[in-house]
């Protein structure tokens, strides 16, 4: 018999059917037997009569939580079963079966509130947690997430192909260290070495130079920095765009908050309530445009309202605090959530950020709920100017495979990255340890 998701099966009543799933909870008495039956659409119970299936009592015996079964049965309303008004009647002879036996978990998923008769379980650290990440997978929220997740890059995909943006696939191994020279990984490649792409930058540009004008892509970018905050992961999913014929790097703003506002909207419509529930956040669509300020004046507007003041050291740079801070000065001064920042110090910005006639970066980052999910620029696509910028920084020699992409021909450009990662985690009001299919860190390559 062909499986039906639970989802499904709670509009077949009366009908033979069969589920199978992982046993949420399971209560074995005397007579009876109750089991919680999840699969990722929804629960259902399951109700065994055991004088009525004498053949299936040592199995019941056997059944711990989290292990896997398969049940025919017969689903039919019943006001007393809490869950949806429904119970499933397993049918007659072999109608259950154990695919897979679980062992006690070692982790505690979720926290168990103290009862009169015992006390109360604390919900294991996310360390822990990360340990057998795929046990903690099986929560209700976290598979949410994923939903939601999948719901957003599907929209942000959605609205780019829509707008004639091709999909590309750049090479993760590169020759040279790349990008602002900082920290990227070195990996054996034969004789030689390879680094990992801290970014698809480069060859998101080379799109550019051949003619491509739009694309995207949504892939794994590495960064050796040994950080240990909540925001930082050695390898997250970027999803980066980039295209040409732009006048200014406002354009670039532009399109990234429309395509936001598209993506959010979805995701609001499938799961808005749901987020609401599982993790207290209102799923919030934003109005257009989004507010900007420079970085001169956040610094003086977070000072005045909120006595910030810079270190010395951090000048021409958003710091992380100020990042913060801009989020419940953005929301006091225009009751949103996104703010775009812009006029970086050169110093502080990659070489391949376009300059204007003061030297000022045509960039931004944007920043959500107080943290960054995005740098974006207008490109410097004048083979002279870019490469007198890469020698600045001392990357003229690193970088002279991608200065050649702009001695042929190469329209004007830009584009940004978005943290796929930093998305779902400020979605659902969490830290990027709980918010990614598995975390990487410093000290974090497994499982
Ligand atoms: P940037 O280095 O700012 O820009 O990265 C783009 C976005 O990626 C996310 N991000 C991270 N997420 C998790 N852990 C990290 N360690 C981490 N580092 C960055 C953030 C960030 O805004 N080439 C440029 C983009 C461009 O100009 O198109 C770049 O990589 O959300």
């Amino acid at each position: 018999m062909e499986r039906t998701y639970i989802a499904d099966a709670l509009k077949c009543e009366g009908k033979e059917i069969q589920v199978r799933g992982f046993v949420d909870s399971i209560r074995n008495s005397k007579a009876m037997a109750f089991i919680v039956l999840k699969d990722i659409t929804g629960r259902l119970q399951i109700t065994v009569e055991k004088e009525k299936h004498p053949e299936l009592c040592p199995l019941l015996d056997q059944i711990t939580a989290d292990s896997v079964i398969a049940v025919t049965g017969t689903l039919i309303a019943n006001d007393y079963v809490k869950l949806n008004g429904f119970e499933m009647l397993p049918s007659e002879g072999e109608s259950l079966k154990i695919e897979s036996l679980a062992d006690a978990l070692p982790i505690v998923r979720k926290e168990i509130p103290a009862t009169k008769k015992r006390p109360g379980v604390e919900r294991s650290g996310v360390d822990q947690r990360i340990d057998y990440r795929w046990i903690d997978l099986r929560t209700d929220e976290n598979q949410l997430m994923f939903k939601a997740q999948t719901k957003l890059v599907a929209a942000l995909r959605e609205f780019l192909l829509e707008r004639n943006f091709l999909e590309i696939h750049s090479p993760k191994l590169i020759g040279t260290a790349s990008e602002s020279g900082s920290d990227v990984f070195e990996v054996k490649y034969f004789d030689r070495n390879a680094y990992l792409a801290q970014s698809p930058q480069f060859y998101k540009q080379m799109a550019m130079a051949s003619g491509f004008e739009r694309i995207f892509e949504c892939g794994p970018v590495f960064r050796a920095e040994k950080s240990y905050t909540s925001r930082h992961t050695t390898e997250f999913t970027g999803f980066d765009l980039e295209f040409s014929y732009i006048d200014s790097f406002r354009d670039v703003m532009k399109m990234e908050e429309e395509l936001l506002t598209h993506a959010l909207k979805a995701v609001k419509e499938a799961y808005g309530d749901e987020i609401k529930e599982a993790f207290g956040k209102e799923v919030i669509v934003p109005t257009l445009p989004f507010p900007v300020i420079t970085l001169k004046k956040l610094y003086e507007e977070l000072e005045a309202k909120y006595g910030y003041t810079l270190p010395e050291s951090e000048k021409g740079d958003l710091t992380t605090e100020a990042e913060q801070l801009s989020y419940r000065w953005v929301m006091e001064t225009y009751g949103h959530e996104f703010l775009f920042v812009t006029d970086f110090d050169a110093e502080k910005r990659a070489f391949y950020h376009m300059r204007d006639e003061n030297g000022v970066p045509q960039g931004y980052d944007l920043i959500w709920r107080g943290v960054e999910i995005t740098t974006g620029a207008q490109r410097e696509h004048r083979y002279d100017v870019l490469k007198a910028q890469a020698a600045e920084k001392g990357l003229d020699e690193d970088v002279k495979f991608y200065l050649d992409f702009f001695r042929y021909g190469c329209p004007p450009h830009g584009g940004f990255g978005l943290g796929v990662d930093r998305i779902t985690m400020l979605l659902c009001g969490l830290g990027i340890k709980d918010s990614m299919f598995i975390f990487r860190g410093p000290n974090r390559l497994n499982p």
